[in-house]
C-alpha cells in the first residue's frame, strides 16, 4: 500500500471513531488537536522522513525526525536500583482527631483537612518488567504534600529490614540480584549468592522468617500492611521528643496468595497487584489504610528486651498498642506512568517539623543514600521541580542552576546574608515553624563497632514463628524447601538450618533439614522461647468483608438465569465483583433471556478470582461436566483453598471435579451443605446458601483443606 493510501485509510479509521459523540467532542475541544515539534512548530507530516527522491536518502537538514528519534533514544532513565517495579496512586490522608499530643505536624492537626498523598507500592529485588507476584518484600513508600513541606514515609510491607547497619546495604543487594555472570535469576532470592549471604549473616534471621512467610506474596496491595521500620521521633508543641513506630492497617485485612497461584499468575497476569491497584480505583473501590502510631516515652526506651534503634526488631503490639490517628485513602490513579511513578522521588530524610529521627544505623545510612540516588537517576539536582516531586508548601531558597533547571530566579541575589534584596529569602524564626533538630545529647568515640544491645538476632524469629498458625507455619516450611532447594551449593544449606534455623526452633529446622537433603541437627543449640503475638498472625486479621473480591460465575448456553442473577447481585450488594466467564464472549441464552458474559476461559483463569459459582440448569451441567477448562477452573480454586459454591444441579458437576475431604450431596438438587469453605444448595435455600457462601469468601482460604497434592491442578 502507497504512502498516501495509508494515510488515507488512517484518516477514514479515524473519522470513523469520530462518529463517537463523546471522542468528536473531545477532538473537538482538545488543546493538542494538531502536532507540533517541540519548539512549537506544526507538523505536517509524520510517516516519511524527508529523503532526496522517494527511493533516495534521508536528508540531515530533517530536524522533525532527528528531534523525535534522538527523544526516543533517551527516553529510559536508569531504573531504580532496588524497588524499580512500582505502582502508585493519588490520594488523601485525613486524621482522626488532633493528634497534637504527639506531634506538631501540621498535617496531623486538623481532623476537617485533608493532606493530598502519592503513595507508591514495589517490589525490592526484580527489574522494571519482572512480575508482580514474586515471594520479595513490598515497599510502601508515601508523599505527604503538607502545608508545612513534604513528608515522605519510604516504608515496607514488613515491620523489620534484613541487616542492621546501612554500610552492609551494598553487600546485601548484590547477593539478591541476579547473579553477575548469567544475570539469574530474575526476581527472587532463591539461589546460591543470596543463601550464602544469609548463612553468614545472623541478624538476617527474623527477617528471613518474614520472607519465608505468605506475608511475601499478597493478594493485593491494597491488602498488605505497611510499616515505618524504624524508630522514628515525634516532636510535639512543647519540644517533648516521644519515640514512634509508623503502622499502616489496610481496612480490608492483610492477605496473601498462595505460592503455586503466584507462580501461575507470574505467567499468566504479571501485572496482577498493578492491575488490582488500578482498577480498584477506577472501579471507586478507594483503597483505605489506617496510620497507627506505636508510642514510646523517652523514659521508657530502655525498658525493653530488645533496642529499640535495632531495625531487626519488632514492638510487640500486645505490649505498645497501635494508636490509630487517620486514614489515607488512595482515589485517583496517576495519568502518566513515567511522569509521576517512574519519576517520584521519595527521600528518608523528607521530614516536616514535629517528625525527626533517631540512632538506628540503618536510618542514618538511608539519610545518605536517597538524594544520591536521586541525582543520578533524574539527572542532576533539579528533581524537586519535577511536578510530582513539588512541594504544595512554597519553596524560596538561594540554590541555583544545574541540569534541566526549570524555575526561572529573577534578581541578583542568590547568597545568605545579602543587603540588595532585604535579606530574603531569610531563615525563618522557631515560631514561624522553622525546621529545629532534636538536640539529642550524642557522646561516644569513633568506632566501628556494633552495639551489645544489637546481638540477639534469633528470640524475635521464634517469636514469629511461635505466632504462626498451623497452615502459616507450614508455608514457611514449604517456602524454605523451595528456596534452598535452589541452592547448589551443600554448605550453604547447612549453615541456614544448623547455625540459623535451628536457633529459631528446633523443630522447624528439622522439618526444612528433610525437606533439603540436609542432616538436621542433631539437637536445640539454644533454648527456644516460648513467646507468642497474635497480632503477627493473618490469621487473626479482618474477616468480616467481601468488599471488591473477584468472584467467577460459570455458566454456558442453558445455565439457569435466575440462579445466576439472585447470586449475582447478592454478592455485588456486599461489594464484591463478579464476572461471567464462559466458553465465548458474547451472550448466554436460555430461551429468549439473555446474559452478557464478561469473559473467556481463554483470557482468564480462576487465580485471578477469590470464589467461583457455578449456577444449576440441567443441559448446561451435561455440557459443563465435559469442558476441561471449567473442571480445571473449579478444582483449580480448590487447590489454592478459595470458596467454591454451586446451586440446582451445579452440585452435580461438582460432584464430577472430586474434590478430595468433600462429601457432595447425591440428591439433585443439592441439599444445604457448607463444608470447608464448598458450599451447595437449591434455590429453595438461596438464603442460608448466600449467607454462608459470603461468609466463606470473607475467610479469604479454607486451610483446613490443604490437600494440595492430591488435587490434579
Ligand atoms: Fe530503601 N532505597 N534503602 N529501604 N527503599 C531505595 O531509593 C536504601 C530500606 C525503600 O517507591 C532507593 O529512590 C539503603 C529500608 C522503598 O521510589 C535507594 C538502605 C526500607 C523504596 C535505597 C535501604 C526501605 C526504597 C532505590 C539501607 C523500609 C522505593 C531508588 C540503609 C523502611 C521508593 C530510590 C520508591 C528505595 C537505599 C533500606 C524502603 C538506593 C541504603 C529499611 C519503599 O536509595
Amino acid at each position: 500500500m502507497s504512502t498516501s493510501e495509508n494515510q488515507e485509510n488512517g484518516k477514514r479509521n479515524i473519522d470513523e471513531h469520530s462518529k463517537n459523540e463523546d471522542l468528536k467532542k473531545n477532538r473537538e475541544s482538545s488543546d493538542n488537536k494538531y502536532q507540533t515539534s517541540e519548539q512549537g512548530v506544526r507538523i505536517n507530516h509524520t510517516d516519511d522522513s524527508l529523503k532526496a527522491g522517494g527511493r533516495g536518502p534521508t536528508i540531515m537538514e530533517d530536524f522533525h525526525f532527528r528531534e523525535k528519534l534522538t527523544h526516543f533514544d533517551h527516553e529510559r532513565i536508569p531504573e531504580r536500583v532496588v524497588h524499580a517495579r512500582g505502582s502508585a496512586a493519588h490520594g488523601f490522608f485525613q486524621p482522626y482527631e488532633n493528634a497534637s499530643q504527639f506531634s506538631k505536624a501540621s498535617f496531623l492537626q486538623d481532623p476537617s483537612k485533608k493532606t493530598p498523598v502519592f503513595l507508591r507500592f514495589s517490589t525490592v529485588v526484580g527489574s522494571r518488567g519482572s512480575a508482580d507476584t514474586v515471594r520479595d518484600v513490598r515497599g510502601f513508600a508515601t508523599k505527604f504534600y503538607t502545608e508545612d513541606g513534604n513528608f515522605d514515609l519510604v516504608g515496607n510491607n514488613m515491620p523489620i529490614f534484613f541487616i542492621q547497619d546501612a554500610i552492609k546495604f551494598p553487600d546485601l543487594v548484590h547477593s539478591i540480584k541476579p547473579e553477575p555472570d548469567n544475570e539469574m535469576p530474575q526476581a527472587s532470592a532463591a539461589h546460591d549468592t543470596f543463601w550464602d549471604f544469609a548463612s553468614l549473616t545472623p541478624e538476617i534471621t527474623h527477617m528471613l522468617m518474614w520472607v519465608l512467610s505468605d506475608r511475601a506474596l499478597p493478594r493485593s496491595y491494597r491488602m498488605m500492611e505497611g510499616f515505618g521500620v524504624h524508630t522514628f521521633r515525634l516532636i510535639d508543641k512543647e519540644e517533648k521528643s516521644r519515640f514512634v513506630k509508623f503502622h499502616w492497617k489496610p481496612t480490608l485485612g492483610t492477605h496473601s496468595l498462595v505460592w503455586d497461584e503466584t507462580q501461575k499468575l507470574a505467567g499468566k497476569d504479571p501485572d496482577f497487584n498493578r492491575r488490582d491497584l488500578w482498577e480498584s480505583i477506577e472501579n471507586e473501590d478507594y483503597p483505605e489504610f489506617e496510620l497507627g502510631f506505636q508510642i514510646v516515652e523517652e523514659e521508657d526506651e530502655h525498658s525493653f528486651d530488645f533496642d529499640l534503634l535495632d531495625p531487626t526488631k519488632i514492638i510487640p503490639e500486645e505490649e505498645v498498642p497501635v494508636i490509630p490517628v487517620g486514614k489515607m485513602t488512595l482515589n485517583r490513579n496517576p495519568d502518566n506512568f513515567f511522569a509521576e511513578t517512574e519519576q517520584v522521588a521519595f527521600h528518608i530524610a523528607n521530614v516536616v517539623p514535629g517528625i525527626d529521627f533517631t540512632n538506628d544505623p540503618l536510618l542514618q545510612g538511608r539519610l545518605f543514600s536517597y538524594l544520591d540516588t536521586q541525582l543520578l537517576r533524574l539527572g542532576g539536582p533539579n528533581f524537586a521541580e519535577i511536578p510530582i516531586n513539588r512541594p504544595v508548601a512554597e519553596v524560596h531558597n538561594n540554590q541555583r542552576d544545574g541540569f534541566s533547571r526549570q524555575k526561572i530566579n529573577t534578581g541578583k541575589t542568590s547568597y545568605m546574608p545579602n543587603s540588595i534584596r532585604g535579606g530574603c529569602p531569610m531563615s525563618a524564626p522557631e515560631n514561624m515553624g522553622g525546621y529545629v533538630h532534636h538536640a539529642e545529647k550524642v557522646e561516644g568515640h569513633k568506632i566501628r563497632e556494633r552495639s551489645e544491645s544489637f546481638k540477639d538476632h534469633f528470640s524475635q524469629a521464634t517469636l514469629f514463628w511461635n505466632s504462626m498458625s498451623k497452615p502459616e507455619k507450614k508455608h514457611i516450611v514449604k517456602a524454605a524447601h523451595f528456596e534452598l532447594g535452589k541452592v547448589m551449593d551443600k554448605e550453604v544449606r547447612k549453615r541456614i538450618i544448623h547455625d540459623l534455623f535451628n536457633n529459631v526452633d528446633h523443630k522447624f529446622a528439622k522439618r526444612v533439614a528433610e525437606g533439603v537433603g540436609i542432616e538436621p541437627p542433631p539437637s536445640e543449640t539454644i533454648k527456644n522461647n516460648e513467646k507468642k503475638s497474635p497480632a503477627l498472625s493473618m490469621e487473626d486479621t479482618v474477616k468480616n468483608t467481601i468488599k471488591t473480591r473477584k468472584i467467577a460465575i460459570i455458566a454456558l448456553n442453558k445455565a439457569d438465569h435466575s440462579n445466576i442473577k439472585d447470586v449475582k447481585e447478592q454478592l455485588m450488594e456486599a461489594g464484591a465483583q463478579v464476572h461471567i466467564i464462559s466458553k465465548h464472549g458474547g451472550v448466554l441464552e436460555n430461551g429468549k433471556e439473555e446474559i452478557e458474559v464478561d469473559k473467556t476461559f481463554i483470557t482468564v483463569e480462576s487465580v485471578m478470582y477469590d470464589a467461583v459459582f457455578i449456577p444449576g440448569g440441567k443441559k448446561f451441567i451435561e455440557k459443563l461436566k465435559k469442558n476441561g477448562d471449567a473442571i480445571h477452573f473449579v478444582n483449580e480454586a480448590f487447590k489454592h483453598c478459595k470458596s467454591i459454591a454451586a446451586l440446582g444441579e451445579g452440585v452435580k458437576f461438582l460432584r464430577e471435579c472430586r474434590l478430595p475431604g468433600i462429601s457432595i450431596s447425591t440428591t439433585i438438587p443439592g441439599d444445604f451443605s457448607s463444608e470447608k469453605g464448598v458450599i451447595t444448595g437449591n434455590p429453595g435455600t438461596l438464603d442460608k446458601f448466600m449467607e454462608a457462601f459470603i461468609e466463606a469468601i470473607a475467610k479469604h482460604r479454607h486451610w483446613d483443606r490443604e490437600t494440595i497434592e492430591e488435587v490434579p491442578a
